[in-house]
């Protein structure tokens, strides 16, 4: 039988690429046709040799940019000693790691895993498991407050309780025991707490939902209502984290610290997937051996590259680069309000920029972008998600900026 598809292997030219892609893949995402064959710092280059700025950044998992030469001679020099051991012995990655990621977030005691929903669902088993042995929850009735147009994975019993009937349908039976309430609404939020309550899991930005930053003070007030009622502050940090909002944490911008983090996504530099559960010994201390784990969690190369991102992170250089880039990302949108723009949020080197319905969708403005040499991506409707590596240039982002003003005004 001939087939219409090129072979695999010498598929050359994008449109071949996608068809090759799309008869064997599974069709869960509708990506842009763009086949990246090359990356360096901000810019990539597709199989046809056009050169993209990246203004997604893998969603922040790209925070230091694409192969950066510190992480990759980390994972290297890791590569030629040891890759995997499995959690059965120790290695000699392991606890530097746990100590200097513990020691960036000011905590005590870190869980490793993999990827964020992993982390998601560990810091889920935790705070219930914490809620039966110390709180003293009764059984089987732990409750934990989430937000309205949450996002914090795409596992059975995070989409359990998304708001997001794409992410959620069809998926049921739903794991019960969460409670959703208005982001942003810290009465709401307290009105939702009982007896039962064992956590609340916030992301202090919410990415998915369009880069909704939570009014001023809402942060400190769960940190204070969750204190007042002994209920654990778990904050998805997986997006926010690790430099992009311009502050190590998404919380410090409010001088919150959360019970718990949930990390991941940068963690791993954009090389392998990491993540984890950082939090204090008497909260992560209920775990006893055997109650939880993960095959590759916490591997000597993830633990060599989470080493070398925590350098990375530990001189603030990336955190400064990201308020001040940040500034002139948010201050060229702002210039495209009422142009096109309806309105641009965020914080630090992350935007949700609203597109005018009546101009076009996300989706087309990422096209149009690609097109122009830029990519973006939209999330809802006609909201555009801007992150950048926090290794862009300021010429980079005046050069996205103008594009993105072209595009706007070329309709
Ligand atoms: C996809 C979205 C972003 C996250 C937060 C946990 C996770 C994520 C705050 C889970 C992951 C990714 C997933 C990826 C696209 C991207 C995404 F569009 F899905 F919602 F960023 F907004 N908490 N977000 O943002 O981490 O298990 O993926 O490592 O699923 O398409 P993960």
């Amino acid at each position: 039988m001939t087939t219409a598809v090129p072979d695999a292997t010498t598929a050359t030219t994008t449109e071949e690429a996608v068809a090759v892609a799309e008869r064997w893949t599974a069709h869960n995402y509708h990506p842009l046709p763009v086949v990246l064959v090359s990356g360096e710092g901000a810019w990539l280059i597709d199989v046809e040799g056009r050169r993209y700025l990246d203004c997604l950044a893998g969603y922040s998992a790209l925070n230091f940019g694409h192969r950066h030469p510190a992480l990759l001679a980390a994972a290297r020099e890791q590569l030629d000693r040891l890759t995997l051991t499995s959690r059965a012995f120790h290695h000699d990655q392991l606890g530097p790691f746990c100590a200097e990621l513990a020691e960036l977030a000011g905590m005590e005691m870190v869980l490793p895993m993999n990827t964020g929903a992993e982390a998601v669902e560990t810091a889920i088993k935790v705070a219930r498991k914490w809620g039966y042995r110390v709180k003293g929850v009764p059984h089987d009735q732990a409750t934990i407050v989430v937000a309205e147009n949450n996002f914090h994975g795409r596992t059975t019993t995070i989409i359990s309780f998304s708001t997001d009937p794409v992410a959620r349908d069809d998926y049921g039976p739903y794991t019960p025991g969460f409670r959703i309430v208005p982001y942003g609404d810290a009465a709401a939020l307290a009105d939702a707490i009982d007896e039962t309550t064992v956590a609340v899991l916030l992301e202090p930005i919410q990415g998915e939902a369009g880069v909704i930053v939570p009014p001023l003070g809402y942060l400190a007030e769960v940190r204070r209502i969750c204190t007042e009622h002994g209920v654990l502050f778990i904050a998805d940090e997986i997006q926010s984290g690790l430099g992009r909002t311009g502050r190590t944490f998404a919380c410090e911008h409010e001088d919150v610290v959360p019970d718990m983090y949930v990390l991941g996504k940068a963690l791993g530099g954009g090389i392998v997937p990491v993540s984890a559960v950082v939090s204090r010994a008497d909260v992560l201390g209920v775990l006893r051996p055997g109650e939880h784990g993960s095959t590759f969690g916490g591997n000597p190369l993830a633990c060599a590259v989470g080493r070398a991102v925590i350098g990375l992170l530990r001189t603030g250089e990336y955190q400064e680069r990201a308020r001040v880039l940040g500034a002139q990302l948010h201050e060229g949108l702002k210039q495209l309000l009422g142009r096109g723009v309806v309105e641009v949020r965020g914080r630090g080197l992350w935007a949700g920029v609203d597109i005018d319905p009546a101009l076009m969708t996300g989706r087309q403005a990422s096209e149009r972008l690609a097109a122009q040499g830029v990519l973006a991506k939209d999330t809802h409707g006609s909201t555009l998600r801007l992150a950048p590596p926090l290794v862009v240039t300021e010429s980079d982002l005046e050069w996205a900026l103008e594009r993105f003003a072209a595009v706007l005004s070329d309709t």
